[in-house]
Formats: C-alpha cells, sequence, structure tokens
C-alpha cells in the first residue's frame, strides 16, 4: 500500500527525465529530413533568386526603415495602410519577370520590421487585408502564379518589430513611437509570431522557405528558436530556414546567408567571417541602393555588374538573391525591369557556367573565379588582360580547353606548378570571358 507513492514519484521522475533527454538532444542534433537535404541541393543548383522588399512604406518612397528612421510615432504610421491600393500589381507579371531575369526563386516580404503583414493573418489586425483599400493577399496571388509557372517562392519574415506592443524589452533599434513601456516577449513569439509562421506554412502551398531577418536587434535575448525552427520543418519539412541573424548558424538553420557580402567577406561590418562548409550559402544585394522603393535612389547596377556579382557569388559557392522594391502602385520600375531583362538574356547564354554548378577547385581572386559541374570546369575571366593566364595548380587532369562561346580551342599547358591558359583577346565589354576545361 505505502509502495504507491514512491512507486509513482519513481515513473513521474523517469518520465521526466526520458522527456528532458529527447528535448536536449533534438537541440543537440538537428538531422534535416530527406526532403529538406533535397530542397537544400536544389537551391544551390538554381543560384540567382529575386528578393523583393515591398510594403506599405512603398508609399512614402524612402526605404522600408522609413518608420525607424523618421522617428515616426505608430498612430501617425497607422495612416499609412490607407494608401495602399496597388490597383496595378500583376502577380503574373511579377513571376514572369523573375523568369525573364534567369533567376529560380522569389523571396518576398511577407512583413518587415513595421510588422505590417502583406498577408492575411486571422492573427491580428495589422495586415494588408483589414487595413487597406486593397483589401487582398497578394502573396496567395504570388504563391498561386510562381506554383503555376513553375518557381519557387520564399516568405522573408522580420522577427524584429517596431509595431508589436509585446516586442518587449526592445532592442536596439527603439525609440519612442508610443508603445507602452511593457509587454510579454515569450508570447510575441509562442502566441503571436509562431501562429502567423504557421498560417505562411499552411495556406500558401508548398513554399521554398523563411528568410529571417531582424534577431540583431535583440541578439541576446531568448528567440525560441528550437521551437521555431520544429514548427517549420513539421510543417513542410523541405522548407528551408535561412536566418539574416549575422551570427554562425545554429541547429535547424539550412541556408548560411550574407547581406550585402559574398561569404566570409564582411565589408558590410556586421557579417560573420565563419563560412559553414556544410551548408547552402547565399548573398543577398540590391539593384540600385536601396531594399524598399526609393523615389532618390538612381545608384542602378549595371547589367554588366549584376552578372559579375553573380559569376563571384557562384565561384564562392554562393547564390545571389538579388532585390527590387516595386513601387505602391504595384509596378516594377522600368530602370529594373531592363536591367533584369538585360541579365536574363546574357543567362541564356552563360547559365550552363553557373547553374548547377558549386564552387570551383580554385580559390576566388581578383582576376576571376571557377564553378564546376561533372567533368567541367569554368573557367570565369572577369579582369585580366594579358594574353596569359597562370593559375595555381589543379589536381584533376585536364584533356581540352575551349571557349564556351564560339567554342574555340584555347592552348593550355598543365604541370605541378600550375595551369596557364592562352586566352583568346577580349573583345567589346563583354563582362565574363568562360574558359571550359574538360578534366577527369
Ligand atoms: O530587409 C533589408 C534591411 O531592411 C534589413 N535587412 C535587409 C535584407 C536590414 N536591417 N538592418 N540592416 C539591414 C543593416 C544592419 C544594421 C545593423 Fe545594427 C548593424 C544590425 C546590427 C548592427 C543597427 C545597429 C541596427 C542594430 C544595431
Amino acid at each position: 500500500m505505502n509502495l504507491r507513492k514512491p512507486l509513482s514519484t519513481l515513473v513521474a521522475v523517469t518520465v521526466f527525465a526520458l522527456i528532458a533527454a529527447v528535448n536536449s538532444s533534438a537541440q543537440a542534433a538537428y538531422q534535416p529530413s530527406p526532403e529538406n537535404l533535397k530542397a537544400r541541393q536544389q537551391f544551390q543548383d538554381d543560384k540567382f533568386g529575386l528578393f523583393i522588399h515591398w510594403g506599405v512604406y512603398s508609399v512614402l518612397g524612402d526605404g522600408e526603415w522609413v518608420l525607424h528612421n523618421r522617428k515616426l510615432k505608430l498612430h501617425d504610421y497607422e495612416r499609412l495602410p490607407n494608401f495602399f491600393d496597388p490597383e496595378k500589381f500583376d502577380a503574373k507579371a511579377w513571376v514572369a519577370l523573375a523568369k525573364a531575369a534567369g533567376m529560380k526563386y522569389i523571396t518576398i516580404t511577407s512583413r518587415h520590421h513595421d510588422g505590417f503583414a502583406m498577408f492575411d493573418t486571422k492573427v491580428n489586425d495589422w495586415n494588408i487585408v483589414k487595413r487597406t483599400p486593397y483589401g487582398k493577399d497578394p502573396l496567395k496571388l504570388l504563391a498561386d502564379e510562381a506554383q503555376k509557372q513553375g518557381i519557387k517562392l520564399f516568405f522573408y519574415y522580420s522577427q524584429l518589430d517596431w509595431h508589436h506592443p509585446d516586442y518587449y524589452p526592445r532592442g536596439a533599434t527603439a525609440w519612442e513611437n508610443g508603445r507602452p513601456d511593457s509587454g510579454n516577449f515569450n508570447s510575441y513569439i509562442d502566441d503571436f509570431m509562431n501562429s502567423q509562421l504557421r498560417e505562411l506554412l499552411t495556406n500558401y502551398g508548398p513554399i521554398g522557405g523563411i528568410w529571417f531577418d531582424g534577431m540583431w536587434d535583440k541578439p541576446n535575448a531568448d528567440w525560441h528558436l528550437e521551437k521555431t525552427y520544429a514548427l517549420i520543418h513539421r510543417l513542410q519539412p523541405a522548407a528551408l530556414i535561412i536566418p539574416n541573424h549575422h551570427q554562425t548558424p545554429k541547429p535547424g538553420e539550412d541556408v548560411q546567408t550574407f547581406e550585402r557580402d559574398l561569404p566570409g567577406r564582411n565589408t558590410a561590418g556586421f557579417n560573420t567571417t565563419y563560412v559553414s562548409d556544410a551548408l547552402p550559402l547565399e548573398s543577398c544585394n540590391t539593384l540600385n541602393g536601396s531594399w524598399g522603393f526609393d523615389i532618390g535612389d538612381t545608384k542602378y547596377k549595371s547589367p554588366e555588374e549584376v552578372e559579375e556579382m553573380l559569376v563571384r557569388a557562384a565561384g564562392n559557392n554562393a547564390n545571389l538573391l538579388l532585390n527590387i522594391g516595386p513601387l505602391p502602385n504595384g509596378e516594377i520600375q522600368e530602370e529594373f525591369q531592363v536591367r533584369l531583362r538585360a541579365v536574363g538574356e546574357w543567362l541564356s547564354r552563360y547559365g550552363d557556367t553557373i547553374y548547377g554548378t558549386r564552387g570551383g577547385p580554385l580559390a576566388p581572386a581578383d582576376w576571376g573565379v571557377t564553378t564546376q559541374k561533372g567533368n567541367k570546369i569554368y573557367v570565369h575571366v572577369l579582369k585580366w588582360n594579358a594574353p596569359l593566364l597562370a593559375l595555381p595548380p589543379i589536381t584533376k587532369t585536364i584533356s581540352g580547353a575551349q571557349e564556351l562561346v564560339g567554342g574555340t580551342k584555347v592552348d593550355v599547358t598543365q604541370s605541378a606548378s600550375g595551369v596557364v591558359l592562352k586566352l583568346p583577346l577580349a573583345t567589346g565589354n563583354e563582362t565574363d570571358r568562360v574558359i571550359v576545361l574538360s578534366v577527369n
């Protein structure tokens, strides 16, 4: 009789210990699912994506940080959705433009740091359906169209929130904007954010993944990452988690991304120099100088500059995610369209040396980079005007070398001390002279 109590206590303790063990091992060792591993490979093969920053901030034409930069009060910023009526938004045209640019995926802001959901969330009413005259869900239209045209759609999601009262204690970007000095951060994550993520992973068909941003606002807070990441992987095992937290990758993350930088360079000053040798890599950058629509920004990169960025990313074993900020009326400005289509035209000739490749055997250098696929090594000559190019040794035996365009044979000598290529003359303003090495 008096055995009952100790026995039940023993059972409870054992069960508790078992649960704790399972929990801690789940945290320590994240085992990506087979679907997830396959999606990572596909992501690396895809190489080139379109980043889209679009929100109610676009109305002001002053970038996506305008709320913070102008230190606006929330009740003033809350007028903006009334003016957001993108009657020219055409999901079909957006997806077709990305495809014409040779891009294989789109990553769009489901919400930025202003917390305004550009989708039909039921969690609160700070969203496009409830607050704007437009009243529709552009992400749903885009997801359906992406599915139809065979291109993947990823959702950018800001963990940082300048609007939600429970984003408290506040972080590095805090200012006095009219919120109460109180709030429940755990509830912000578990009840609010994870509910919105559940919507994004449930209502839009198969999505490419979630691109997180803003954790750097509170780097020392407990973001309950294991819980959020497990939720995403459970709902869609193939969805990739891409965190832009500027730190060493953590368990549960599937891609390492670098903002305005090639992997490991940290020219931006806030990126990590650590580069994962296990995860796919991605570098994001802007087509002019801005993420969200900025009416005064005319620093458009030329198609040749974008092509070089893409080639250097590929040579660094990374993808390029190239950003545009559409207009508040839903149009994509002509300056972006022209440049994207030109890059797409270039890719129709040079794509074989980029899609499906991995970083080549030689370290990226100022003269150029190498990519590889199967028994081919692509030598991308970006900055070299002399007739001979001397490269470090390549382990594999080179059986032939030819120009990608035209197929003319290229003289090559290979020895233990390196490889020397006799380059064809540079013609015109060719961005990238590619020499294809056949190896075995
Ligand atoms: O969405 C786009 C930008 O709005 C967002 N990320 C891209 C993709 C972005 N937010 N901030 N930044 C980019 C620049 C980063 C600034 C930081 Fe800091 C410097 C983060 C940490 C140090 C400023 C100071 C913000 C926090 C502390």
